[in-house]
C-alpha cells in the first residue's frame, strides 16, 4: 500500500534523510517527541510488524541494524527508545512499517 512514506522514498516529498541503503531509509520524524526522533523504514511496502512474511526477516533485521547505526551517529550514547506501533490498538497512523528511534531525553515507562 502506497503511503506518504513511499513518497519520501521516491523523493516526491522532502524529508531530512539521515541514512539510505538499498533496503532501508532513515529520516527525521516531522513531529518529534524527543530532541532526537527519527524513523527507520524498509523501502519495501510492508504494512506493519503484524503483516510480515518470511522473506521480510532480513529486511527487518537490516532496519534494526540501521536504527542502531544512526542512533550512534546521532550521538545517543546515553541510550534511546525504539518503538514500532502496529495496527489500530498500537496507535499506528502510517500503514508502512516504521521504527521510531527517540533519544536525547530520559524516557518514561509505561508509554501511553
Ligand atoms: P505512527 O503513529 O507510529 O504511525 O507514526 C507515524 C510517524 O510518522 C509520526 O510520528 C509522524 C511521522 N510522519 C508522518 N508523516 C510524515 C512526513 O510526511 N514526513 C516525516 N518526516 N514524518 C512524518
Amino acid at each position: 500500500m502506497a503511503t506518504i512514506f513511499s513518497k519520501i522514498i521516491a523523493r516526491e516529498i522532502p524529508a531530512e534523510i539521515l541514512f539510505e541503503d538499498e533496503v532501508c531509509l532513515a529520516f527525521r520524524d516531522i513531529n518529534p517527541q524527543a530532541p532526537i526522533h527519527f524513523l527507520v523504514i524498509p523501502k519495501k511496502e510492508i504494512v506493519s510488524l503484524a503483516e510480515l512474511s518470511g522473506e521480510d526477516e532480513q529486511i527487518v533485521g537490516r532496519c534494526l541494524m540501521v536504527a542502531s547505526l544512526v542512533a550512534a551517529e546521532q550521538g545517543l550514547t546515553g541510550g534511546y527508545r525504539l518503538v514500532a506501533n502496529a495496527g489500530q490498538d498500537g496507535g499506528q497512523e502510517v500503514p508502512h512499517l516504521h521504527f521510531h528511534v527517540l533519544g536525547g531525553r530520559q524516557m518514561s515507562w509505561p508509554p501511553g
